[in-house]
């Protein structure tokens, strides 16, 4: 049989998504009575009154239900996921306003009626009264603290984080070369093509509640929606449908809609549903990435750093139900592929009137590259030499690997990279990219008035963070392989990978098996998808569960054959004993034996070992064993595995507009072996367009007041296919790591985190203009070049 790890072959759940086949949130409960919420239209307000009575006479409305509605636990603030010692001011919101709102979009009131438009109608006649308070809004605002979000939070901050390697300030001291940078990245969103949606529906008689989420989390929100609902988990059921994408958003759990929701139907006795549109999804659900840094670095005469400080701010928005693990991603993956000297790095995560923030693809990476990648161009620049020459001279090395880098990960666990090759990686990328000839390259455009520029971004991911994943494989009686594991999937191709893994595995065709991911009711102990852990986490248990189920159909097939297991494989399904002509059995029939119930209505099972046993009365099986050919296994590693990769991107400016049109660009990158070699290329290709996106386009614009200004595809600018490169070119790197047993390590982000980094560097190389702050617009780059001739006329 021909190995299916590292197959390029086509993803086995594309034919029904293209078809229009697919099944989303929104095509499920079509019985079900719909909501729609009242939100909030300010910033930051104290609610004075709810009047509802305007909306009660409205045909077809069901339920209204305000703060003073919610029971018990629901009437709590919702849960702090994520908790952290240097989180001393953690404040989450209740599931509907209580007294205050603190950003435009917090739900204030729940209307349920007999479908959506009634239900909009509805919540329109309700009148709240709000006394406005002044708004905190951006990081500047709410640094200065001269209006606070959450009046018993001094400072507005949310939790401060100081870690240090080395003496920091003796290093600096000391360094012939100081330099110091001041560097900002906007908000941002993950703006999958669905948006948030739940579905619940509560069965009185047997009092269990089952749920249909568009989550990254089937099991976080089962736990959630049980223990505010004061279910039993065995009683609440999670499934999660085709989720039209997540990039991070999806994680979060309990949104506010995904309590409610379950608890109106429980209420109600009926099933209800809630599906955001757009806008609320742009001001309800979560953005990420706004974080101002300053940046102080000493090194050599080499370009070799000596010594690094960082001091940065995150905004958090107006709650923190995801903790600090944005910031903590940044404060430690900025390293990159790069040996600091000292280290220091300290910052505030602070509240603000805005949306909150939790994790969007890349999470926290894309800032921390930004901020290292522009301090080694800076560098560069400063000594005049070749910007990849300075990155070389401060990479970590092969033979240094594991390399430990004295500081805590976002799991609070020590940050050491189990492995990687960044020389050659670098080397790759100048090969692939033309890095040497490009000056050629420049002077025959600028020949013709053309102005171009070349940059790079270089990133260490953390991937495949714990603390377990889980998996169930079992072979039906028809020789049909099922797998189950309890993470989700926003369209990762998991279906085919796991596939592959079982296939090799357990000696099965691809077509004979069947993943199933994100349904408790099938697999009930998972953490879910996010952190580039799917092909780490769940790729490594659904390998040791096939284990697992080999091993018990060796042992079955070899009681059945009178073989020794050591003489048997199991090939296109059948198991074979070597050199015995005919001695063969089916691991469908395997399957029967190893179930004395069904093997007692199944003539073929008998007839298949007849010759081996004789007497086919009762099953050839050990009585003492469990029944079923299947396995079940966890893998819960000590410390996340480190993917890296390194990008290059020409750009051509326009002198005129200021256009920046992208030339080329090319990616090199490590995640360990490939599992499919085409799914992990596809990855980045989507990842490369967000981080073109984040370089370029896209920016929540808040105004002064808190209101999002764009919150509309009309005006959020992402990148349509006529932004995004037409090509990107790949190669790729495999270290494996140590630390599984296929050893991967994740790429489902690797695209999106150094794309600011590599285009700053690019336009910057193009304009000879310092580059400081993403995203960039042509208008931007216009005005940064007016000020640049004006400082440089005489
Ligand atoms: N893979 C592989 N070989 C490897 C590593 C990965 O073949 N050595 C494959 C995996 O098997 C998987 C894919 O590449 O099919 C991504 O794997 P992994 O890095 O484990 O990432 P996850 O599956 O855990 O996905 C999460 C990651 C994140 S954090 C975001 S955000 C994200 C993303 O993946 N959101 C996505 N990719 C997305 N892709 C789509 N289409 N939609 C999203 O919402």
């Amino acid at each position: 049989m021909t190995r299916m790890f590292g197959q390029p072959i086509p993803r086995v759940e594309d034919d029904r998504m293209v078809r229009g086949h697919g099944g989303y949130l929104d095509d499920l409960g079509h019985d079900a009575l719909a909501c729609a919420f009242v939100r909030s239209p300010h910033a930051h307000a104290e609610i004075v009154d709810i009047d509802v009575t305007g909306a009660l006479d409205v045909d077809g409305l069901v339920a209204i239900y305000t703060y003073e509605d919610l029971p018990d636990r629901l009437a709590d603030p919702l849960p702090l996921l994520i908790p952290h010692p240097a989180l001393t001011e953690g404040r989450t919101q209740y599931a509907l306003a209580r007294e205050r709102v603190n950003h435009v979009g917090e739900p204030v009131v729940m209307v349920v009626a007999q479908d959506r438009y009634v239900a909009e109608d509805a919540a329109e006649r309700i009148l709240v009264s709000y006394r406005s308070l002044p708004a905190v809004v951006g990081i500047e605002a709410a640094r200065a603290a001269t209006q606070l979000v959450h009046p018993d939070v001094p400072g507005n901050i949310a939790a401060n984080m100081l870690q240090t390697v080395g003496d920091v300030d003796a290093a600096l001291a000391a360094a012939p070369h100081i330099l110091e940078l001041d560097l900002s990245i906007e908000r941002s969103a993950s703006t999958p093509m669905e948006g948030r949606g739940v579905l619940a529906r509560w069965d009185p008689e047997s009092h269990r509640l089952r749920l249909w989420s568009s989550t990254q989390t089937s099991t976080g929100v089962r736990a959630a929606v049980a223990s505010k609902l004061g279910l039993a988990l065995v009683d609440v059921d999670v499934i999660t449908p085709d989720v039209g994408g997540g990039f991070g958003v999806k994680i979060m759990h309990p949104w506010p809609e995904e309590v409610l929701v379950p608890w109106a139907a429980r209420q109600l006795g009926r099933p209800v549903k809630f599906v955001e549109d757009r806008r609320e999804h742009f001001i309800s659900s979560a953005h990420e990435r706004a974080q101002l840094h300053h940046v102080r670095v000493g090194f050599d005469r080499d370009g070799v750093i000596l010594g690094l400080d960082v001091r940065f701010w995150h905004d958090h928005g107006a709650y923190i139900p995801y903790g600090i693990i944005v910031p903590m991603i940044t404060s430690t993956q900025l390293l990159g592929p790069y040996k600091p000297g000292a280290y220091r790095v300290e910052f505030d995560s602070l509240y603000t009137n805005t949306l909150i923030v939790t994790p969007y693809r890349g999470a926290g990476r894309p800032q921390g590259v930004f901020v290292m990648e522009r301090t080694m161009d800076a560098i560069a620049a400063t000594l005049d030499l070749d910007r990849t020459v300075v990155r070389e001279r401060n990479f970590i090395q092969p033979d240094e690997m594991p390399y430990d880098h004295g500081l805590l990960f976002q799991d609070d666990r020590p940050l050491i990279y189990d492995s990687g090759d960044y020389p050659t990686l670098l080397d790759k990328l100048k090969k692939l990219v033309g890095w040497d000839e490009f000056e050629a390259f420049r002077e025959a455009a600028r020949a013709e008035g053309r102005r171009v520029g070349i940059g790079l971004g270089c990133y260490v991911e953390g991937t495949g963070v714990g603390p377990y994943e889980g998996a169930h494989v079992v072979v039906e009686p028809s020789g049909k392989v099922k797998v189950a594991t309890g993470l989700t999937t926003q369209g990762q191709g998991h279906q085919t990978v796991f596939a592959q893994i079982v296939a090799d595995e357990l000696g099965v065709p691809l077509s004979d098996i069947e993943v199933v991911t994100g349904d408790t009711r099938r697999f009930g102990y998972a953490v879910g998808t996010f952190a580039s852990r799917a092909a780490v986490m769940s790729g490594s248990a659904i390998a040791l569960a096939a284990r697992a189920a080999r091993a018990k159909a060796l042992k079955v097939a070899a009681d059945a054959l009178e073989a020794n297991p050591d003489d048997l494989d199991i090939v296109d399904g059948i198991v074979r004993v070597a050199g015995v002509p005919g001695a063969e059995i089916s691991l469908g029939t395997l399957a029967v034996l190893a179930n004395p119930l069904r093997y007692a209505f199944d003539d073929a099972a008998k007839a298949a070992t007849q010759f081996a046993v004789g007497d086919t009365s009762k099953p050839p099986v050990g009585e003492d064993d469990e029944p079923g050919i299947e396995g079940r296994d966890y893998f819960s590693p000590m410390q996340s595995t480190f993917a890296s990769g390194m990008h290059a991107v020409v750009v051509e400016t326009d002198p005129d507009t200021a256009e920046i049109k992208i030339l080329r660009y090319c990616v090199v990158h490590d995640c360990g072996p490939l599992i499919n070699p085409r799914i992990v290329e596809g990855q980045i290709h989507g990842g490369v367009a967000q981080g073109v996106g984040g370089a370029l386009y896209e920016r929540m614009a808040y105004d002064e007041a808190g209101q999002l200004q764009n919150a509309s595809f009309m005006d959020f600018l992402m990148p349509y296919v006529s932004e995004v490169p037409e090509r990107i070119e790949i190669d790729h790197l495999e270290t494996p790591s140590p630390l599984n047993p296929l050893g991967i390590k994740g790429a489902g982000e690797a695209g999106v985190i150094p794309g600011a980094a590599a285009f700053a560097s690019a336009i910057e190389d193009a304009e000879g203009i310092t580059i400081t702050a993403m995203p960039i617009s042509p208008s931007e780059l216009f005005e940064l070049r007016r000020r640049h001739e004006e400082r440089s006329s005489p």
